[in-house]
């Protein structure tokens, strides 16, 4: 990986597999964004069989705003995330901007929730707070959005609308705190992961509205299989993290009793 030669303040982390058609594309948009400060990429790939990351290679010898992570074993959206903060970290971003490498996740969003990230540890693009759609999808894929909001909402008790939004943007002091070796995700159950830690431990989190586009070229990768393990890893998270939880509770409100309680 490329080394910055200015301190980046803020760097989209991008994990990829098979993303060929719409990755050089992308990282042009991004770099062509007017942002308040300085904007690096940084792609994690998984050895993507369609060459992914020769193309990134190939511009990040061109431009140091750019940056590969190639990465050779556990393959799996949440390990390939997880290693991407790190290396985002490394690069010494100050805020972390997650998103998918398909154009669901348009870089025309990225300067408005950066603008958010002042004023909170996670900002999250929503799909449904005012302002927020998801257009363009499936029947089927609504449905699922719909389903796994409604259980992860009531399993977390998170006050958050868009648990499942995979853009969003971290401040260091936020992915310092989350203690990356920490996570046990390898798939997309990071994204809840992470959404249900970074709840636990006080951090702030804001929605700002985004609209989500299906992705035109390549294939998802979230398969039936995936979505029941990622429900099960949900179910999982709940138990491992049930003294923060706890904690939580405790410091939240000593005297009253536990249940019962939600906040929006
Ligand atoms: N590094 C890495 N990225 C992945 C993997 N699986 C999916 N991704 C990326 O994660 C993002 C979201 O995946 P996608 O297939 O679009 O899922 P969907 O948006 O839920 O349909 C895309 O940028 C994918 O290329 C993986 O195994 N490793
Ligand atoms: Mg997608």
């Amino acid at each position: 990986m490329k080394r910055a030669a200015k301190r980046p303040c803020a760097v989209a982390m991008i994990p990829t597999y098979n993303e060929a058609e719409n990755i050089a594309p992308l990282i042009r948009d991004i770099l062509a964004l007017d942002t308040p400060c300085d904007l690096h990429i940084l792609v994690a790939d998984d050895d993507s069989p369609d060459g992914t990351w020769r193309i990134v290679r190939r511009m990040a010898a061109r431009d140091r705003r750019v940056h590969l992570l190639r990465r050779l074993k556990r393959r799996g959206r949440g390990a390939g995330g997880i290693d991407g903060f790190r290396a985002a970290l490394d690069l010494g971003a100050d805020y972390v901007v997650e998103m998918d490498g398909d154009f669901s996740h348009r870089p025309a969003h990225i300067p408005a929730l950066l603008d958010a990230a002042g004023r909170a540890d996670l900002v999250i693009g929503s799909r449904f707070v005012k302002g927020g759609r998801d257009a363009d999808r499936s029947l089927w894929r609504r449905a699922v959005t719909w389903g796994v909001r409604r259980f992860i909402r009531r399993l977390f008790r998170v006050p958050v609308r868009d648990v499942s939004s995979g853009f969003r943007v971290f401040s260091r002091r936020l992915l310092e705190a989350l203690d990356l070796e920490d996570l046990i995700s390898v798939g997309p159950s990071v994204v809840l992961e992470t959404l249900f830690k970074t709840h636990l431990m006080g951090f702030r989190t804001i929605e700002v509205p985004i609209v989500f586009v299906d992705r035109v070229r390549g294939r998802t990768k979230l398969d039936f299989v995936t979505l029941l393990e990622t429900l099960a890893m949900a179910l999982k998270f709940k138990k491992r993290y049930a003294p923060l939880e706890a904690r939580r509770a405790a410091a939240a409100s000593p005297s009253r009793p536990k249940s019962g309680r939600r906040r929006n």
